[in-house]
């Protein structure tokens, strides 16, 4: 990340969470005690008796960071207090951290991400024992769980032709990609179809890795495939961490190559990426992370109070472009979001009197 942008992303960041956690006074959620719910709220709400626990495989990085913001923001606006738990990539320690969680007795489970594997069982138990259990991005066989995702098969075939199409359907291209994420596999189940239609496009590499330092790792093996690969047009990124560490290894690439970056998802950092002056990164396939957190919190306070939510909840993706960006002087997420306020799904999971959440502003 480039002093400048590190900068900008710091500001936003500090600027977001200090206007959350002003309305937060005692941890993530926490009910204030002075509702602004209308009467018409449910009163379990109102008295703040709802618990949530918010379970996260992964919590640093533009995408997640935003996710965590919209997430709190909505619990605090619902007077539900979040428990939240951050695993930093450590697959064993979700696992304990679920069972924390557990626990303490929440009303309804919010996980976020993880291994199915490992996930599974726990889950199970969960709704075994009563608890309502919502996921984000990760696969389970639970008919009662209630599954969210951003219609990654269609996310990832958005950005995956528009790049095609960019490329006149032939072409070198290296791709970033880790197995074993439900969200990264629908993209790559989108990808295999949309090479299997365009047998020109050539992919010379695949190479990635997910961490606590996914920016960093991806930078420094783009670098490499780049020094493998002289002929490359296009590096297929469909995550936000991937597609910083790809345009930074290409930024810094010494023989100026015209390389283009086509990325997955958006926030502040990124669009701040994508809008600088010749900026690799021209395409990216997203929703707004900070909505999807908010979603999160909608449906599970919703099967928190006994409501049946859709087992399985869609939010539409859409594809941004460089070009729109800078031609529409979109600088951060708020004036995007004001700009498509498609982008706020304020219809999936609501009620009457649910409070409406505005993230362009
Ligand atoms: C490691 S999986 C990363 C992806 O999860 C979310 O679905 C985001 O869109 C991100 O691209």
């Amino acid at each position: 990340m480039t002093f400048k942008r590190k900068a900008v992303a710091i500001l936003t960041m500090f600027a977001m969470a200090l206007t959350i956690f002003a309305a937060v006074p005692s941890g993530a959620g926490a009910s204030t005690g002075k509702t602004k719910l209308p009467p018409t709220a449910p009163p379990k709400l109102r008295n703040g008796d709802i618990t949530i626990a918010l379970v996260r495989e992964l919590g640093s990085g533009d995408f997640f960071e935003q996710w965590a913001l919209g997430a709190k923001q909505m619990a605090s606006m619902l007077n539900v207090h979040l428990l939240y738990y951050d695993a930093e990539g450590n697959d064993a320690l979700m696992a304990t951290q679920f069972q924390q969680a557990m626990a303490r007795h929440p009303n309804a489970i919010i996980v976020d991400h993880g291994q199915a594997a490992t996930m599974d069982g726990l889950v199970n138990k969960a709704v075994s024992e009563g608890i309502p259990v919502v996921v984000f991005d990760l696969t389970t066989t639970n008919p009662k769980v209630v599954q969210v995702q951003q219609n990654d098969v269609k996310l990832g075939n958005l950005i995956e032709t528009y790049m095609v199409d960019a490329l006149k359907h032939t072409g070198k291209v290296a791709y970033v990609y880790v197995p074993g994420y439900a969200p990264l596999d629908r993209r790559n189940q989108a990808w295999i179809a949309v090479k299997k239609a365009n047998p020109k496009i050539d992919q010379v590499a695949q190479y990635g890795t997910v961490s606590n330092s996914t920016e960093q790792a991806v930078e420094s093996e783009t670098k490499a495939v780049l020094t493998a690969n002289p002929g490359l047009k296009a590096i297929l990124a469909p995550y936000d961490a991937f597609a910083t560490g790809a345009t930074l290894a290409v930024e810094a690439d010494h023989l100026q190559r015209t390389i283009k970056v086509y990325g997955a998802d958006t926030g502040t950092p990124d669009i701040q990426l994508m809008i600088e002056s010749g900026s690799p990164w021209v395409a990216s396939a997203c929703t707004d992370p900070n909505n999807d957190g908010a979603v999160l919190v909608r449906t599970a306070t919703l099967m928190a109070l006994g409501t049946k939510e859709p087992q399985y909840i869609n939010i539409p993706p859409t594809l941004l472009t460089q070009h729109y960006l800078q031609a529409n002087h979109i600088t951060n997420i708020a004036s995007l979001v004001k700009k498509l306020p498609a982008l706020n799904t304020l219809s999936i999971s609501t009620a009457s009197w649910m409070p409406k959440i505005n993230f362009a502003s």
